[in-house]
């Protein structure tokens, strides 16, 4: 019953199960096990029956999919979920009572107390508070900025937040990406649009997850409704901002738009510290954040933008500004691909300090060689270098 992948340290491997291999993060999260530092034994490649057989390659393996079932868990260490809540709220327990920890990419345990939500750049040590045997990962929103902005508030205290999204048609899945290509091939070409009131909405046709077009558009609105007005993706930039800083009153407001662009979410952010804070200060505190690159330099015309940003691992930051109306107020504009920090990388992060404790517990330990060992998981897996080519693409 329990996770055994491959026992006996100094070689042990934990074997991995990646729920949702076939979707749109679980194709990412393929690409990053391929090309990322491989500590994993058995690879398994779980999906739901409708995508149970097809095969897959990882790690230059043709793997075939299984099909979700108590018998995927089985022998397994660390199972990763990049499913819909639903499927994660009954399916990341049971993983969990078969010994393995899970990581999950859901909201559907984001803001359990009993379930850390963490971030390696941040918070690696909520990651041994795991009393289910769940770890959590972040909305992609959130995770998009969080990494700039924890290293801001490690530096100065951060006392509040107003921020505005950019986000990318991907954070609404495959058919946000067929929805925006398929509204970009019907407008193309047709130089009067956009000139007059509904005259892109004939055009596009069918709207698929977003409320309004969003090819020629701006969409403010990203996620379900909740009370008041708010958005479920405001709220989760508020509470999950809050939880990942150790900050439970901090003041956070948000607007989340969505954006005609295909992938990486951008965010606007207004911060406010315990103190004054130059921009050279700022530049200085983010220059130096693992995970983190300033690309700010207006007067050259360099700052982050979606197309330069997308298909990389760090968040991009640029136009820091110190408020004309407060020194503690910090202006910056950051982007990270909603699909890799947003989504896989931080699972793929999360999952690796996960394999380096199931292997250090398994080493003999003298006092003191488990926070080293700890320290050193965290400072290898922040380095998150490619440390192969991407394969070629998957066959399935
Ligand atoms: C979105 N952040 O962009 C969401 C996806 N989790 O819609």
């Amino acid at each position: 019953m329990s996770g055994t992948g491959s026992t006996g340290a100094p070689g042990f491997r934990p074997a991995l199960a990646v729920v949702g291999a076939t979707g749109a993060v679980g194709t990412v999260m393929l690409d990053l096990l391929s090309t990322r530092e491989d500590v994993w034994g058995e690879i398994r490649l779980v999906a739901s029956p409708r995508s149970a057989g097809r095969r897959l390659t990882v790690r230059g393996r043709e793997t075939e999919v299984v099909a979700l079932s108590q018998d995927a868990f089985d022998g397994i260490d660390v199972a990763m979920f990049d499913v819909p809540d639903e499927v994660s709220a009954a399916w990341a327990p049971v993983a969990a009572g078969y010994g393995a920890v899970a990581v999950d990419n859901s909201g559907a345990f984001r803001m359990d107390p009993e379930v850390p939500l963490v971030v390696p750049e941040i918070n690696p040590e909520q990651l041994a508070n795991r009393p289910k045997g769940i770890v959590a990962n972040a909305n992609c929103t959130t995770l998009s900025m969080i990494v700039a902005v924890g290293a801001l508030h490690r530096a100065f205290g951060l006392q509040e937040m107003v921020v505005a999204s950019y986000q990318a048609a991907s954070g609404a899945g495959q058919a946000g990406i067929d929805t925006l290509y398929a509204q970009l091939d019907k407008v193309a070409g047709t130089r009067s649009l956009g000139q007059r009131a509904g005259d892109v909405r004939s055009v596009v046709g069918e709207l698929g997850p977003f409320p309004a077009p969003l090819a020629m558009n701006v969409v403010p609105w990203a996620g379900s409704l909740k009370a008041d007005g708010w958005s479920s993706e405001e709220l989760k930039i508020r509470n999950e901002s809050r939880k990942i800083l150790g900050l439970p009153t901090l003041k956070v407001s948000a607007t989340c738009v969505r954006v005609p662009v295909v992938t990486t979410h951008s965010v606007a952010v207004h911060a406010t510290f315990s103190r004054p804070v130059s921009r050279e200060q700022a530049w200085e505190v983010l220059r130096a954040a693992p995970g983190v690159v300033v690309a700010d330099d207006p007067a050259a015309g360099e700052f982050p933008t979606p197309v330069d940003v997308v298909g990389t691992d760090p968040s991009w930051v640029g136009r820091v500004r110190q408020s004309l109306d407060d020194p503690r107020t910090i202006e910056l504009f950051v982007c990270g691909d909603n699909l890799r920090k947003g989504a896989a990388l931080n699972t793929a992060q999360i999952a690796e300090l996960v394999a380096a404790e199931l292997g250090s517990r398994l080493l003999p330990n003298p006092a003191g060689s488990g926070t080293r060992a700890a320290s050193f998981a965290v400072a290898l897996v922040l380095a998150s270098r490619p440390v192969m080519p991407s394969p070629p693409e998957p066959d399935g």
